[in-house]
């Protein structure tokens, strides 16, 4: 029986999404190969008719996994995480959550990841900004507080089972979505010499080539004055 032929992957993404990064990652750990699509958020191509026939929600990243005859769509930057996972694509032997039967230690990682994918970007997402400062709000404040509130909930919950990463020395989803959160959070005036675990474990993720070349600074999208070569 001739080998099934790999799927297609392409990747809906916009430079400065968070969202995206934890995809951008996932991917170069495992040496899935992506054919990037790009969505510039600013210029509203997200809200295009055409994007939204893609991705109703109207936000990256979409994932489309192309097969010989069927093709799949996975809105959720989180279900694409676990998509990865649970597939065969790329390197099967980088597993970014822990084995099966470390039960505890698998809900500790998704606590982490949902702590910042479900109780941090949501709310501090450009659409909500908007609407933050439509209402007569400050958007940056309001960023502010949410992202310092949470990766202080963060730094509590990963520092007594935290090693050189999140969990342990394990690298895991929850490396993967921290370090773009980081980013964001920095860029909203978070001080993160408050948070000393968090500062070692994206110190550390930063090392990374996967973590470096998935980063807002490497992407083709990226403006020229924002790229970094190394
Ligand atoms: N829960 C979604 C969130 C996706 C999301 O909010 N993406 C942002 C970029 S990080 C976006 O597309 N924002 C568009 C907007 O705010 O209008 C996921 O994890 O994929």
């Amino acid at each position: 029986m001739a080998p099934a032929l790999e799927p297609h992957f392409i990747l809906y993404t916009y430079f400065r999404s968070t969202s995206t990064a934890r995809v951008r990652t996932a991917a170069r750990l495992r040496g899935i190969p992506i054919q990037f699509r790009y969505i510039a958020i600013p210029k509203s191509e997200h809200l295009t008719e055409s994007y939204e026939i893609i991705n109703p929600n109207l936000t990256v990243p979409t994932l489309v996994v192309q097969n010989a005859e069927t093709e799949v769509h996975i809105r959720q930057s989180i279900a694409i995480l676990e998509y990865f996972e649970e597939s065969k694509a790329g390197n099967t032997n980088i597993q970014l959550m822990p084995p099966a039967e470390d039960i505890a230690g698998r809900a500790h990682v998704r606590e982490l990841v949902q702590l910042i994918a479900c109780d941090i970007q949501p709310p501090t997402n450009q659409r909500i900004l908007k609407r933050v400062r439509a209402i007569g709000g400050s958007a940056e404040n309001w960023a502010y507080d949410i992202m310092n509130a949470g990766l202080k909930a963060f730094e509590s919950m990963a520092a007594p089972l935290a090693g050189t990463y999140s969990y342990g020395n394990f690298l895991t989803l929850a490396d993967i979505v921290l370090a773009p959160a980081i980013v964001n959070a920095v860029r909203y005036g978070v001080d993160i010499e408050q948070y000393p675990t968090i500062k070692r474990i994206y110190n550390k993720v930063m090392e990374l080539d996967a973590f470096k070349l998935a980063d807002w600074r490497h992407q083709e999208d990226t403006p020229v004055e924002f790229q970094q070569v190394s």
